[in-house]
């Protein structure tokens, strides 16, 4: 598993998809489960970039190529959780704030979503207070999920729930959020309903919030 893992920064570049795809699919192969691929291969790689992107040692292209690797490994798991599990727990309207292009974790928490039996609705990334209204005006999720990679862009989640409060939908859906630089401690004050630090949690909490 770390020889996927490691694939995911090539010298000082981006990943190598090919490879990542072929370590992937020889894991479950072997009998290796799709979660343990995802967490001891896929997110060990994604955190190996993050350190060197920090300090300006990866730059925004390779990161990218990083990002299409987790893409393309992704692909290979999802039929493994879309197996996985039974239909109909509710309906999820999920997205990427507004000024967040992020989606790597947002549509990992919505293939499991998925997996996990919701119908899930992913609005995509940047997604604007209004657009999410909309959604919820038209889909009438159970849940209403939000992910933000960026500390700039939290605030936008607030004012997802402020523009949810003055249309009168706030009793209407609950609210998850997520993301990195998310706390519960920040969740509590934007008074959202729950908080997932990852996927895993942010299933079970999603069931929890539907009553399953
Ligand atoms: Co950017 N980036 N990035 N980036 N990037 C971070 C987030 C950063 C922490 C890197 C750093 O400096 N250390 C930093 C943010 C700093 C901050 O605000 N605190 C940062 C920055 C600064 C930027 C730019 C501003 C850089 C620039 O332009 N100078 C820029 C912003 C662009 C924009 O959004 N407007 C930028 C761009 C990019 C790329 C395009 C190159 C690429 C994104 C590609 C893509 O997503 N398609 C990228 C990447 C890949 C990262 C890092 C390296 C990895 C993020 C990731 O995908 N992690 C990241 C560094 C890091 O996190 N270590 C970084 C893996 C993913 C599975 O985890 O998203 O946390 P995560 O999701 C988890 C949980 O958080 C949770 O479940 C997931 C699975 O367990 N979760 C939820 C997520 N959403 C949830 C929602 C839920 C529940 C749970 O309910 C609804």
């Amino acid at each position: 598993m770390r020889e996927l893992s490691k694939n995911f920064r090539i010298g000082n570049g981006g990943g190598d998809a090919e490879a990542v795809r072929k370590l992937a699919q020889d894991a479950l192969n072997e009998g290796i489960t799709a979660s343990d691929v995802l967490n001891r291969g896929l997110l060990a790689g994604m955190d190996i970039v993050g350190q060197p992107f920090k300090i300006g040692e990866m730059f925004i292209p390779e990161v990218i190529q990083s990002a299409k690797t987790m893409h393309v490994a992704m692909k290979i798991l999802e039929p493994h959780f879309l197996e996985a599990e039974a239909k109909g727990a509710g309906v999820l309207v999920i997205g990427t704030v507004e000024r967040d292009l992020h989606d790597i974790g947002k549509n990992l928490v919505a293939m499991m979503m998925e997996g996990a039996g919701f119908k899930v609705v992913d609005l995509g990334t940047d997604i604007k207070p209004q657009v999410f209204l909309n959604a919820v005006k038209e889909y009438k999720p159970d849940i209403l999920g939000m992910s933000a990679l960026l500390t700039t862009a939290m605030p936008n989640m607030k004012e997802t729930i402020d523009i949810l409060q003055e249309a009168g939908l706030r009793d209407k859906v609950k609210v998850m959020v997520g993301g990195a630089p998310v706390s519960q401690d920040f969740t509590d004050k934007i008074k959202a309903d729950a908080y997932g630090p990852n996927a895993g949690v942010a299933i079970e909490k999603a069931k929890h919030l539907i009553g399953n």
